[in-house]
């Protein structure tokens, strides 16, 4: 056995969720520090100037973890202020950033480290290569190549740097800082930076390196301006699963060499599903080649210290950093911005009251206030999509074990990985002191899931098949229950909801009429498109849901070559493999599929 489960002793909704700046620091002290700006003139334009260095650092992330959990993440060079997912810049359309960030990550990486996946051209391994890599990269940025952080512009805190390396050309940078230049030339919408360097990337976000970045425009600060929008900035919500080395962490994962107890756990041993010899591994969770049945022809045997897995799903859900966060909000209409920045793991979400007799379980037959949701990863959508919170995720009918969703919807919200959602809550006209959770029961993988992957209070106990023990009430492990709000006393909105909407509407159908010039954009941009509805989030553009988690058809997309990533560099959502030349194939267990992953909708 090696998968490692979280500490059973977490309790859920015990800290605040983490804020934007000190003054949103919870009762732990975490909240999400502001990058500082200075302006600069760069050819010949006002630019604003943020300086940032990458660091290890160690901070508490909650009460209950058995300690101080170590991270990668960005400092801002003023405040020095260490803290996970600081960096937070908020940008304007027009006005350009340069972002410098200084590389001082030690030459030790906190999470195991697969050496054996190919990093560049002539069989070249991340082995071959320092491991205190990084590229900054702008995710959803309209960003010139050369500031691209693609996968090969890597440099190291000695002056290495990988084959595509440049700073911003005419822009003074030391040996150990890369240089970043971002033209803010596109619409208002949440994008977000993250580490992208070649063999590591699933690793160093994971490990911290990644931060908000949020792009307003004119249009945006009209609607604020009118009352169309609650502010400018809104609260961010950077979704996360992750997994915390538990006390016993050596009778789960007998090899684990890594952080201590309360540090990130990462996955590191490839499970086999049939070991050599056709006996079933009950613990398995993938198939590889030479021993699944019947057996595929012309595998090479695994390199030494291969340890990459295809995709990880862990069992605790972080908001801001905040474990099963609490927010608490005005009767009101409020602007969260939210980001899916987890490894694999999709969010179908919903928002229902928190039940009377059960304490921080949900009412899922409930609906709770409305979710208007304005805009994606590509800005403003052209009208307000509505999400009711009355639908369970939908099941696919033609699938026998029942863990599979239809891939198309509908659905309420569903986030894949790196999508964003940007969503105002009309809590208008909700007494004081009601709470409510925010629910998600996608299957992950998504859309067919494997029950272990699924953790939710009362699940039944899945330690003989290297799942976790059942969850206690109250405390995770839980990737339902993942958010409470409480609505405070105060006044409401003084404009009505469907006056609001109307005007709204009217005013995104303007903007699109306006500003939506089909253009050759660079990177992220060109790969915007359109999905069809009916799930109406779809109705916009969208860059991220090119791909699906652990679903057949992704297979056959990501047996990508590394010499074509040494061109570009391959770039998903999926951080599992988002950086990476090859990926095993990944098929689920049907002996370990959930019998119900996402009806059984408790806690
Ligand atoms: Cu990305």
């Amino acid at each position: 056995m090696a998968f490692a489960q979280s500490p059973t002793k977490i309790r859920k909704f015990a800290v605040e969720l983490p804020g934007l700046g000190p003054s949103g620091a919870n009762r732990i002290g975490q909240y999400l520090p502001m990058a500082t700006k200075h302006t600069v003139k760069f050819a010949g334009q006002n630019t604003d100037l943020y300086d940032l260095v990458a660091t290890k650092f160690s901070q508490t992330m909650h009460p209950d973890l058995p300690g101080k959990t170590q991270f990668f993440g960005y400092t801002d060079m003023f405040t020095l202020d260490q803290k996970y997912l600081a960096g937070v810049i908020v940008a304007k359309r027009g006005t350009p950033t340069i972002l410098t960030v200084r590389n001082l990550v030690p030459p030790k990486h906190i999470l195991p480290v697969d050496p054996t996946i190919m990093a560049g051209p002539n069989g070249q391994m991340v082995g071959d290569l320092p491991l205190n890599r990084i590229a900054t990269h702008l995710h959803g940025g309209l960003t010139p190549w050369f500031s691209d952080g693609t996968p090969f512009q890597w440099f190291t805190p000695s002056g290495m740097r990988g084959p595509s390396f440049m700073n911003v050309p005419g822009f003074p940078a030391l040996p150990n800082t890369g240089t970043y230049y971002y033209t803010n030339d596109q619409s208002a919408r949440l994008v977000w930076y993250h580490d992208h360097a070649i063999g590591i990337t699933r690793l160093n976000a994971y490990a911290g390196l990644a931060s908000a970045y949020i792009i307003t425009d004119d249009f945006e600060a009209n609607l604020v301006s009118q009352g169309l929008l609650p502010d400018l900035v809104g609260i961010p919500l950077v979704i996360q699963d992750k997994g915390f080395v538990p006390t016993n962490i050596f009778s789960q994962d007998p090899t684990w060499k890594w952080g201590s107890p309360g540090e990130l756990w990462y996955p590191h041993d490839y499970e086999v599903n049939t070991f050599s010899g056709g006996t079933p591994n009950p613990k398995g969770r993938w198939d590889w080649g030479p021993t699944v049945v019947p057996p595929s022809v012309g595998t090479l045997p695994l390199a030494k210290g291969a340890c990459a897995i295809p995709e990880a799903f862990f069992d605790t859900i972080l908001i801001n950093g905040g474990l099963y966060p609490v927010v608490t909000v005005a009767p009101k209409r409020v602007r969260f911005r939210m980001l899916n920045g987890s490894q694999a793991r999709f969010y179908h979400l919903n928002l229902h009251p928190e039940s009377k007799t059960i304490p921080g379980e949900a009412n899922v037959s409930t609906p709770g206030p409305l979710i208007y949701q304005v805009g994606t990863e590509g800005g403003f959508l052209t009208s307000v999509a509505v999400h009711r919170n009355d639908r369970p995720i939908p099941l696919d009918p033609a699938d026998s074990t029942g863990t599979c969703a239809l891939p198309d919807g509908p659905f309420n919200l569903l986030l894949a990985p790196a999508e964003r959602a940007d969503v105002v809550i009309d809590f208008n006209g909700v007494p004081a002191g009601s709470s409510f959770i925010l629910y998600n029961d996608a299957p992950a993988p998504f859309p067919c899931g494997d029950m272990r992957n699924d953790y939710f209070t009362g699940a039944p106990d899945l330690t003989a098949f290297g799942g976790a023990p059942s969850t206690q009430l109250g405390h995770g492990p839980n990737t339902r229950t993942m958010m409470k709000i409480v609505v405070s006393g105060g006044n409401g909105d003084s404009v009505w909801t469907s006056k609001w909407l109307a005007d709204l509407n009217v005013q995104l159908k303007t903007n699109v009429s306006v500003q939506w010039h089909p253009r050759s954009h660079a990177h992220s941009e060109r790969r915007l498109r359109r999905i069809r509805p009916p799930d109406p989030n779809h109705g916009n553009l969208r860059s991220e849901r090119s791909q699906q988690s652990g679903s057949g058809y992704l297979g056959t997309r990501l047996h990508g070559r590394c010499d074509r990533a040494a061109k570009g560099g391959s770039h998903r959502g999926v951080a599992d493999y988002e950086s990476n030349c090859r990926r095993p194939s990944n098929s689920l267990p049907p002996g370990k599929r959930a019998t119900h992953p996402a009806t059984a909708r408790r806690g």
